[in-house]
């Protein structure tokens, strides 16, 4: 599994200790969390924190816009980022999400979709054919420490039966824990977002977090 920290909970009295801390805790990504305070009622990351991480980051950026029309101003964002970072748009915040998407492909970057609780699959299925992962929130987007909407699940699954034929990745984002990843990587989700809940403010390092979280499987020798 890949497991990717989302930055909006880092401490960022030193953020370049926090990336380093978190690479040599053997972190895959790091997810970053943009808001504009009209998508989405708060305002978390915006660009300039993206481009920071990205200047002292070895390892990639898994970049979640919860921004009104990113399509007209998305290479602002793209300029700061390298061939491997991911990028997610939310769809329901643009007229024409899959142009926002062709940018993200011309600019050498995965482009990704992020599906809010409230979202269908139907809504974003033709978008498959061009999406390399897909985030599906089981939080509300908004804000870290939220508590896991359960009705996600169905939601979940059904769209892991479509990851093989129309070839994409899943990421979970919003209040994962220890059961969920025990649970649904099994099942397919390839990567998770750590926030509150697993890995920041635990007052143990991230290495031992992330040891720990990537031998969740060996007891039931599920291959996590
Ligand atoms: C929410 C955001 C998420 C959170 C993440 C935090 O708007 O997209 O990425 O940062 O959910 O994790 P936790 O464990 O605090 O919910
Ligand atoms: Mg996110």
């Amino acid at each position: 599994i890949e497991l990717t920290a989302s930055m909006m909970c880092a401490n960022y009295g030193n953020l370049e200790k926090e990336v380093r801390d978190l690479e040599e805790g053997g972190i895959d990504s790091f997810h970053i969390d943009i808001m504009d305070g009209r998508y989405v009622p708060n305002y978390a990351m915006s660009l300039n924190d993206m481009a920071y991480i990205a200047s002292v980051a070895k390892k990639p950026l898994d970049v979640h816009l919860m921004i009104e029309h990113p399509n007209n101003n998305i290479h602002i964002f793209l300029d700061h980022l390298r061939k491997g970072d991911t990028v997610y748009i939310h769809p329901e915040a643009e007229y024409h999400p899959s142009t926002t998407l062709q940018k993200i492909i011309a600019a050498g970057m995965i482009p990704g979709v992020a599906i809010n609780p409230g979202t269908s699959i139907e809504t974003i299925y033709e978008m498959l054919r061009i999406v390399k992962r897909v985030l599906v929130m089981s939080v509300n987007p908004g804000n870290a420490g939220q508590m896991y909407l359960p009705y996600v699940g169905k939601k979940l699954s059904k769209l892991l039966l479509l990851k093989e034929e129309m070839n994409f990745q899943v990421y979970w984002d919003g209040a994962c824990s220890k059961d969920k990843i025990i649970k649904y990587a099994p099942e397919g989700v390839d990567g998770f977002v750590l926030g509150t809940t697993l890995l920041f403010n635990k007052g143990r390092s991230y290495g031992e977090i992330i040891r720990e979280i990537r031998g969740y499987g060996e007891s039931t020798g599920d291959g996590i």
